[in-house]
């Protein structure tokens, strides 16, 4: 039995480090003794990560939505897309997928939960649950109709299985009835889940 009391120790027990924590920790204090990165530049990297909500890729959405030449090449060259609306999503590699009458497309890592984090903050747990991550592949009508979105027979679903070099994001289809709506009052339509996929975009006009 390990009779140590140290706080290190307690808190090697509760969780074992893992080969790409390991990794993280080794390349993270390079960073800093090589005097590439402060910590401090780290910390506030993270921090504004932790702080994104999908609100970038709403605003991306409403674009494509009101810009048929955005629209255009956001599908064809996603980084440099959003590079001109002054968005930088850094070195990932993004694939935006359209929404079509004939076409659902689905987001999911079956591995792990890469997600456009970039674009639409941190992943929501059930993203990152296993159940999802599985069955998105295995019956994704299933799974759409526990978000509520039943998907017609005659429109084909797509699910894309992103990685850590590619990440996917869904361009919902605009609904119906918007047409005198400004950018702005778009973008305030297009909820995250809708651009992963697991939801379409609701309009009701009041
Ligand atoms: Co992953």
């Amino acid at each position: 039995m390990k009779t140590s009391s140290t706080n290190e120790s307690d808190t090697n027990n509760t969780a074992p480090t893992t080969y790409y924590q390991f990794l993280e920790i080794s390349v993270r204090e390079l960073l800093i003794e090589k005097g590439v990165l402060s910590a401090e530049d780290i910390r506030n990297a993270v921090k504004e990560m932790d702080s994104r909500g999908p609100e970038l890729g709403a605003q991306v959405v409403a674009r494509a939505w009101v810009d048929p030449q955005f629209k255009q090449s956001l599908l064809q060259d996603a980084p440099s897309a959003v590079k001109t609306l002054g968005l930088d999503i850094g070195p990932v590699q993004l694939l935006v997928v359209e929404n079509t009458p004939e076409v659902h497309n689905l987001i999911v890592c079956t591995l792990c939960s890469c997600y456009p984090r970039s674009l639409l903050g941190l992943p929501p747990d059930w993203y990152k649950s296993r159940e999802y991550r599985s069955r998105a592949v295995r019956e994704p009508r299933s799974v759409l109709l526990e978000f509520g979105t039943d998907i017609s027979d005659e429109v084909e679903v797509r699910v894309h299985d992103s990685t850590a070099d590619l990440r996917y994001l869904v361009l919902p289809q605009r609904p119906a009835g918007t047409g005198h709506l400004t950018e702005d009052e778009l973008a305030a339509l297009v909820k995250r889940d809708s651009m992963i996929g697991v939801t379409e975009v609701c309009f009701s006009a009041i």
